[in-house]
């Protein structure tokens, strides 16, 4: 059975398809389904992807899973996060947030420019589902003071992976899900998928 995938976000929908095609896990992106955007009124990134899993669910009568996602920086006391998409404003691009963030963060020195992304995933069975499947994934990071790379979406170009040296932009898409809080986070989800 077809499992819908509650995004609008193509750099996303790329990653989880990725992901779930190797353990043979049947998705569709919400697009197919015509379904409404869910309106994203929760405080935290659990209660963001429950609302827009639902929808999903609701709106096609199959299985749903749900991606709410950001990036923490600590000289911003968190922010973005829970507000990550809309930073720039209501609809803005990947890159007016990215150059927003840049713009924030200009007098702030490197060593105090760490962050992390963050990726909650909600699976559903059902719309009324009262158990559903959360999973998590915490990427540790700092952001840098240039846009660097081309692949991934929204704030990669930015983000600097320590271990790496490189900008998660300058990864190749394997290497990304590798490392990823999405890619954490889906792993998990799929233990618990087969468990
Ligand atoms: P959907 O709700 O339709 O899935 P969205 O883009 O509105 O799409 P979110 O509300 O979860 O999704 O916002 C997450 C934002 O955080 C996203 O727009 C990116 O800018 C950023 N983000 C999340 N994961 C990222 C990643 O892996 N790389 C770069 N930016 C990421």
């Amino acid at each position: 059975e077809a499992i819908v995938l509650a995004s609008n976000n193509a750099g996303k929908v790329r990653e989880i398809e990725r992901l779930l095609a190797e353990c043979h896990v049947h998705i569709r992106p919400q697009g197919e389904y015509g379904i409404p955007e869910a309106e994203e009124t929760g405080l935290t990134f659990v209660e963001n992807a429950i609302l827009k899993a639902r929808n999903a669910a609701r709106h096609s009568g199959l299985p749903a899973i749900a991606d709410d996602s950001g990036l923490e920086v600590d000289a911003l006391c968190g922010a973005p996060g829970i507000y990550s998409a809309r930073y720039a404003g209501p609809g803005a691009t990947d890159e007016a947030n990215l150059r927003k963030l840049l713009a924030d963060l200009k007098d702030v020195p490197e060593a105090e420019r760490t962050a992390r992304f963050q990726c909650v995933l909600v699976y559903l069975r059902h719309a009324e589902d009262p158990t559903p499947l959360i999973c998590q994934g915490t990427w540790e990071g700092s952001i840098l003071s240039e846009p660097r790379g081309t692949s991934g979406f929204g704030y990669d170009p930015i983000f600097l992976v320590p271990s790496l040296d490189r900008s998660s932009a300058e990864l190749d898409p394997d290497t990304k899900n590798r490392l990823s809080h999405r890619g954490q986070a889906l792993r998990r989800l799929q233990e618990q998928l087969s468990a």
